[in-house]
């Protein structure tokens, strides 16, 4: 396909699939202001391939040890072997992906039990979900206040954070198989921050080098993230901040606004940005922007911290990860407010060149070039405001703004309970109708779509086509984080999106008048997608394990070391993952046919990786179609035209 050429030479930098995007990098390549567009045209693509396969080992000072597989002498000064080595990086990167959300889980409990005590300004939004998440963690409600469970619910799961034995509350929620199979290979999780330690203990110099009892406990550590750290996080947010519904909302550049203060949210724990949610309308703050020219403050969303008040409030997202500079180089944004994870360090040198403060706001996140303003949960509403004020007061010396016209309508909300209700309606809400029209063929499977954006591939374009792809073949798609913004850009979250399904599942969201790629939420919320595949084992019909159902995930354009987390804690749940464009284990052959191949047989679902966006559908297709063969449901059935009658009982 021929493409428009931009400000760069997509022969080196692959840019990104969003014309709106490269009118803003037009812009400001003209403007001499640089992002990952010129530093990817300066430094190019190419890399160490030894780091990039996971062979090159720096765990201690007689290294760095690079090696080559098949070379007898090519091995560590230690005697290291290449997949050893492969393996303690690829565990290294899970450990780093799981502390990454154990961090944010921690926050996110320590604002839980500060708003239960009436400390911080949230409330208990979801009463249904506080009681239901304290009978998995065994607190008595009968006869008790809302406070007094939200209290012990919130110090029994900070406890899950330093516990040292006996499991974690969530992990019943897996399907009983699972559990076998987790208690039966020893990686049922003890404590969350545990896992991680001994993960690290394990990987340092001398110590685990055996690689499949490295990537033992790589699962035990990515499964406290999962259905511990992450889960957490979700389900704690969710009863704060309320469980999300379906919700209309926009995406992309066009949603600055030329006549308002724009303040972008960049990161992605909610509490701050739930705060600012809250104070945006308060008329002290309207008056302050119209006092400076202004008709009032704009907030919108980049990143995960984006995707969590989209699907709360509506709040619109300005742009993903990779667009996270591009955002600032509108030349409209007054003030980037920033929390943790995923914020690039050349913030501050693009605001620069505009009248834009980079403001940080975790002690653990602080960037140089950027003014620093502690959050404290405790003094939420008024931290919120305070910084809203600093970017009231930058809005007069805005200078020429360039927003492109281009955003693109959303329904996002889907929530598992969500889809729940969605399927199974209000009175008799259950996944079997999803399970039925997975049987009957109607449906021929679930594809999850998950992960960053990056700027190794043609941002958007992979998640998009991938996408695409599935849904014309009548797989539903759930998506979260940045690919979920990639999705939304290009119209795929609308149910008018249906008229690019196959036959089968365009019949069905037609019928319930959902989009065919349901946005689920953050990173922290793939949790969710471990729950509705849960839900779907529970509803019957389908297997009675995860390593059944006809479910698959990718990360096509993955970044992160959380997605390396994140595709763990899938696969050792029993989820098969495809990562697209690169894997941190190709130097080692050994290492990687173990991921790629053996694990199947041990949890029932493994790894896999490759480059161009159909062979990832095609993948993900084919493993779909394994398990509808296992289960016996891959014959074509005849089909069959819905009435009035059967539309209503969907
Ligand atoms: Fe080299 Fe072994 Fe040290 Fe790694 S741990 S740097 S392989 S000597
Ligand atoms: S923000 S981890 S780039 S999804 Fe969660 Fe996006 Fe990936 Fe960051």
């Amino acid at each position: 396909m021929e493409r428009k050429r931009t400000a760069f030479c997509p022969s080196i930098c692959p840019g990104i699939e969003c014309e709106a995007s490269n009118q803003v990098l037009e812009f400001a390549s003209n403007k001499g202001v640089n992002t990952f567009v010129q530093r990817v045209e300066g430094r190019g693509l190419d890399r160490c391939q030894f780091g990039a396969g996971g062979t090159c080992c720096r765990n201690c000072s007689m290294g760095p040890c690079m090696m080559i597989e098949g070379v007898p002498e090519s091995i560590g000064i230690c005697g290291a072997t290449p997949a050893t080595t492969a393996a303690r990086n690829f565990c290294r990167m899970i450990a780093a992906g799981a502390a990454a959300h154990i961090d944010h889980g921690r926050e996110t409990v320590m604002g839980f039990l500060a708003a239960a005590k009436g400390e911080a300004p949230y409330e208990i939004k979801d009463e249904r979900k506080l009681l239901s998440t304290a009978q998995l963690f065994e607190i008595k409600t009968e006869g008790r206040s809302i406070k007094d469970i939200a209290i012990e619910l919130g110090e029994k799961a900070m406890a899950e954070f330093g516990r040292q034995d006996g499991g974690l509350h969530f992990i019943k929620r897996a399907p009983v198989k699972r559990q076998e199979i987790w208690k039966k290979l020893g990686i049922l999780p003890r404590g969350i921050d545990r896992e991680v330690t001994e993960m690290m203990h394990r990987t340092h110099m001398g110590t685990d080098q055996d690689y499949e009892n490295l990537i033992l406990q790589g699962s035990r550590c990515a499964l406290a993230d999962g259905w511990g750290a992450s889960m957490i996080s979700t389900e704690l947010q969710d009863i704060m901040f309320g469980t999300p519904v379906p919700i209309r909302a926009m995406v992309n550049l066009g949603v600055l606004k030329t006549d308002e203060v724009n303040v972008v949210v960049h990161g992605h724990e909610p509490l701050l940005s739930e705060a600012l949610a809250m104070v945006v309308d308060d008329p002290e703050i309207v008056a302050a922007a119209q006092a400076v020219g202004a008709k009032g403050v704009n907030l919108a969303g980049v990143c995960c911290t984006g995707n969590e008040v989209l699907m709360r409030h509506g709040i619109p997202i300005a742009g993903s990860f990779i667009q996270q500079e591009i955002v600032l180089a509108t030349g409209a944004v007054e003030a980037m407010v920033v929390d943790i994870q995923c914020i690039m360090q050349s913030l501050p040198t693009v605001a620069k060149c505009y009248h834009t403060e980079i403001i940080t706001t975790s002690p653990r996140a602080k960037i140089t070039g950027a003014t620093h303003i502690e959050f404290d949960h405790h003094n939420a509403l008024q931290v919120a405001k305070d910084i809203i004020k600093r970017a009231i007061s930058r809005y007069p010396q805005r200078g020429p703004v360039h927003i492109p016209q281009r955003k693109t309508e959303v329904v996002a909300g889907f929530s598992h309970e969500t889809i729940n209700h969605m399927l199974g309606g209000a009175f008799r809400a259950s996944y079997r109708p999803l399970n039925d029209n997975i049987i009957n063929g109607r449906i021929k499977g679930v594809g999850a779509i998950v992960g960053c954006d990056s700027a190794r591939v043609r941002s958007g374009y992979v998640h998009t086509t991938v996408a695409r792809e599935l849904i014309a073949n009548d797989v539903l798609v759930l998506t979260t984080g940045c690919a979920a913004t990639a999705c939304g850009r290009e119209g795929l979250l609308t149910p008018e999106a249906a008229s690019l399904c196959g036959p089968g599942l365009r019949e069905v969201c037609e019928a319930v008048g959902i989009p065919p790629v349901l946005h689920m939420g953050s990173c922290v919320d793939n949790s969710r997608i471990l729950i509705a595949a849960t839900e779907i084992v529970r509803e019957g019909g389908l297997g009675d394990d995860i390593s059944q159902i006809p479910a698959v995930g990718c990360a096509p354009e993955w970044m992160s070391e959380k997605a390396i987390a994140i595709g763990q804690y899938f696969v050792a749940s029993g989820a098969s993952v495809i990562f697209g464009h690169t894997f941190p284990t190709t130097k080692s052959q050994v290492m990687t046919d173990y991921l790629f191949k053996d694990l199947l047989d041990l949890y029932g679902g493994c790894w896999g990786m490759e480059n161009d966006p159909h062979d990832i559908a095609r993948w993900m297709i084919e493993a779909i179609d394994k398990r509808r063969e296992a289960l016996g449901i891959h014959k074509k059935k005849e089909r069959v035209l819905f009435d009035m009658a059967m539309r209503r009982e969907l």
